[in-house]
């Protein structure tokens, strides 16, 4: 393939930055661009890059040659000082010796293409890179690292392996011969139940990478905003002594304990005559239903608010906190977590009952794989696959419609790996990826 080459850093100012070369022919001018006569694949080099006569940089550059590369081709990468001026600078240089500047996932999608890696493994990459939580990278790395292709492939495989005695046993039909090979249908049973397991151990990214939406509420002057400024670490919202400060809902991330959060600021609940503090109310009432945990900010104790707070949220995903516990009496047996965004005291608490409420309640512990929602249809489809060519053996129903239910499962299941795909399959996949991998 034609040879092109990308960033494969940010397009920012950084102590170094890298480029990615990959294709026929990219070692033709190794001599006129690093002045090497010759080389030795996976050696790291320290060499003057040059364009024409001109230095552009003293570089690192590390030669791979193929089939033993990421690609599965020729190619090279070049560690260079991360300048802008010195990436537009090997731009140039790469532009000007006819190399083509790499559209998003080419790197990958070449390596698929030749066979480096599976079309799932393409996929569990691009998710790595995409990974803002622990939880994301353990799945997305056992999906990529792990044996998810190899037990995509093995199912194929016992898939087929039936196929071919379903195919034997209409053969023998046609040559007269009442015999049916009587662990089939346990057989075939067996793969079903095992599928499903596995299937049970994969996580959708969506359901993992959906960040965890956290809401303030409470009475005015609470000190809600303060709370959410100290939550997202600055000052984001801002914070009066006159009650009714913060009227629309703000929202920024979070980071802690391993996970990315989306935490939203609201108007503080009081009765008003003021048409936009109202609005602004309505809107967290009506939020609250959507979060995912609803802290209810208190500085005066209200049962009544309270209990209306919880009702509202609408199952079990609310938790009070006492704020300003600098200047009142900190009253444990009455909230969940107590609090001053003024000292900061208590916020270690309440990070780490957040963090263990979307513990709890959440699911992705128990799973070995990340997956997206291709797999997850596809899983299904073959299943439905699955079922149907029990059925249709518990039935006695032609052998040919049982061949084919099986034929649809191996042909989805390859479709997983990638053994089958169309070019607009590939299109959607590469195309999400960044620049340069
Ligand atoms: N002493 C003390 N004062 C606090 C604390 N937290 C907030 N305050 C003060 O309480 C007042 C209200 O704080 P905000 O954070 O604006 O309260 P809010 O709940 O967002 O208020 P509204 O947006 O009006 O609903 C401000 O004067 C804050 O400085 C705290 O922990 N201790
Ligand atoms: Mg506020």
């Amino acid at each position: 393939m034609s040879v092109v080459y990308a960033l494969a850093t940010p397009a920012a100012k950084s102590a170094i930055c890298i480029f990615r070369v990959s294709g026929d022919g990219c070692f033709d001018d190794i001599a006129g661009l690093f002045g090497l006569d010759g080389f030795n694949p996976r050696t790291f080099y320290l060499v003057d890059m040059k364009n024409g006569e001109r230095l552009v940089d003293r570089v690192g550059l590390i030669l791979f040659k193929g089939p033993n590369s990421y690609t599965g081709e020729d190619s090279f990468e070049v560690y260079a000082h991360g300048s802008l001026g010195i990436m537009s600078l090997i731009s140039d240089t790469f532009d000007s010796h006819g190399y083509s500047e790499a559209p998003p996932g080419e790197f990958t999608k070449r390596a698929f293409l030749n066979d480096k890696i599976s079309l799932n493994e393409a996929e569990s990459l691009s998710d790595l890179i995409d990974s803002t939580s622990s939880d994301e990278v353990f799945l997305s790395g056992s999906s990529l690292f792990g044996d998810l292709s190899n037990r995509l492939a093995e199912y194929s495989e016992r898939v087929n392996l039936i196929r071919i005695r379903v195919e034997g046993e209409i053969d023998f039909s046609e040559e007269g011969e009442d015999f049916m090979d009587d662990g089939l249908l346990d057989d075939l049973q067996k793969v079903k139940e095992d599928f499903e397991s596995f299937v049970s151990l994969c996580a959708n990214k969506r359901d993992i990478s959906q960040k965890k939406n956290i809401l303030l509420v409470g009475p005015t002057n609470s000190g809600k905003s303060s709370i959410f400024n100290r939550l997202v670490g600055y000052e984001r919202a801002i914070v009066t002594d006159r009650p009714g400060t913060t009227r629309d809902m703000i929202s920024s991330e979070a980071f802690f304990e391993t996970s990315v959060f989306s935490i939203s600021d609201t108007a503080g609940m009081r009765k008003t005559d003021d048409v936009v503090e109202e609005r602004g109310i309505e809107i967290s009432l009506n939020q609250m239903s959507e979060a995912d945990l609803v802290l209810g900010v208190f500085e005066n104790y209200s049962e009544d608010m309270i209990s209306f707070l919880e009702k509202t949220c609408g199952s079990n995903k609310f938790l009070s906190v006492q704020n300003k516990i600098d200047i009142n009496k900190a009253d444990v047996k009455k909230y969940d977590c107590c609090v001053s965004a003024k000292s900061g005291d208590g916020f270690k608490e309440l990070r780490q009952e957040i963090a263990s409420f979307f513990n709890e309640t959440g699911v992705k512990n128990e799973k070995d794989f990340m997956v997206r929602d291709r797999h997850v249809k596809i899983f299904m489809s073959v299943t439905k696959n699955l079922e149907q060519a029990i059925q249709g053996l518990n039935n006695k129903k032609t052998l040919e419609l049982v061949a084919e239910d099986l034929k649809n499962a191996r042909s989805d299941l390859d479709e997983l790996i990638g053994r089958k795909f169309s070019d607009s399959l590939l299109g959607d996949i590469f195309s999400s990826f960044c620049i340069g991998k």
